[in-house]
């Protein structure tokens, strides 16, 4: 067992977190993570101020161990209604196949924590152990007033750019996620380059240029990726697609299905299905939305919009090939073990 770090000291955790997942990672599952050793996370950047509110509480009826509570704080949408009207036309053969309406219009599905002020006073009144950050930062008083309330905090950086941002903001630690990651990568800019950095790579690059405590995420689904990302200079790693498949996850059965095919060795990172790059098992909707060139997505999170409505009407037809099937590149090697089990199996491999 790795000895213990100012991250793992001051939460009293293993150092493993189980990624906040919107719309995978409940209660049960967080809970279940903390209650064994972990840090177990919800993410609430898809849901209504009741709705988070509510998973919290939950949580915390659960557990008396902290947890880690996520938020988006990309960017409000810039609406370009030309771009959304021919994003819908190119749609328009599967919305035909799949006996769905085509929308006349797409919305902004949920807003960003940055023009949230009811869900900063939620969290300031819940007081979530740890409150992390995707896509971005928030103001910092918004930030010292977090710290103020005994939350400490956590954001994710792509590159050593956003490391220096984050730690100049004065966030607690840092999510170092490297592009083999499940899900939406966190970057700042989605319209600036993406220097695609692997995690290995990001976290050296992150140990040696900062002071902060670095968590690896990216590929990570064993005890051995854990102690080679430690061996680099981690302070502990944040794993996503691993606990997707524990009984305590909200994937569907299509997910699952998916996840614990020969499909889940292919993954890609794509902006068709949501307006932002993130990497999840290649299927129809992927390969269809990306064969037009010249034919960009909407902005996050209305592309997104689109894609869920699709997926609405699939799903009635028994078709997840529209779904937004998220894993990492490490999804082949995921095990099906209920979260104790598997945080067990982490720390015993860890300590080999
Ligand atoms: N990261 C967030 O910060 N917030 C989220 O809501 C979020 N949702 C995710 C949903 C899924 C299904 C997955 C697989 C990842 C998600 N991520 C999210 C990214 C994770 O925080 C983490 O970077 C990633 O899972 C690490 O890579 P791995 O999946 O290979 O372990």
């Amino acid at each position: 067992m790795s000895p213990s770090n100012p991250l793992t000291a001051r939460l009293g955790i293993h150092p493993i977190i189980q990624a906040p997942m919107a719309g995978v990672a409940t209660p049960e599952l967080a809970a279940a993570v903390s209650n064994a050793g972990g840090l177990g996370s919800l993410g609430i950047g898809a849901s209504t101020l009741p709705q988070a509110r509510e998973m919290i509480e939950q949580t915390r009826a659960l557990t008396s161990g902290p947890f880690n509570v996520n938020v988006f704080c990309h960017q409000p949408a810039l609406r370009d209604p030309t771009l959304e009207a021919a994003w819908i036309e190119h749609l328009k053969p599967l919305f035909l196949e799949c006996a769905a309406e085509l929308p006349t219009s797409l919305d902004e599905i949920y807003k960003s924590f940055l023009d949230d002020e009811e869900l900063f006073s939620m969290l300031l009144d819940t007081r979530p152990a740890v409150v992390s950050f995707h896509f971005g930062l928030p103001p910092l008083e918004w930030i010292n007033r977090l710290k103020e309330a005994g939350i400490y905090t956590l954001a994710t950086a792509t590159n050593l750019e956003e490391g220096r941002q984050i730690q100049d903001r004065g966030i607690d630690a840092i999510v170092a996620q490297g592009i083999e990651a499940g899900g939406h990568r966190g970057m700042f800019d989605p319209d600036v380059v993406d220097e695609q950095l692997s995690t290995t790579a990001l976290v050296s690059l992150l140990v040696q240029n900062l002071e902060l405590p670095i968590i690896a995420a990216g590929g990570i689904v064993d005890g051995q990726g854990i102690k080679a990302a430690m061996d680099l200079g981690a302070a502990a790693a944040q794993l996503g697609t691993a606990f997707i498949l524990c009984p305590e996850s909200a994937a569907n059965q299509g997910y699952r299905a998916a996840l614990k095919s020969e499909r889940a060795a292919v993954t890609t990172l794509t902006s068709t299905l949501s307006g932002r790059p993130a990497r999840g098992i290649r299927n129809r909707f992927i390969e269809y939305a990306e064969s037009a060139a010249g034919i960009e997505p909407p902005a996050y999170p209305i592309a997104y919009d689109a894609a869920k409505q699709l997926n609405a009407a699939a799903s009635k037809l028994g078709s997840s090939e529209f779904a937004a099937h998220w894993a990492g590149q490490s999804a082949p090697m995921v095990r099906e073990l209920s979260a104790a089990q598997l945080i067990a199996t982490l720390l015993r491999e860890l300590s080999l």
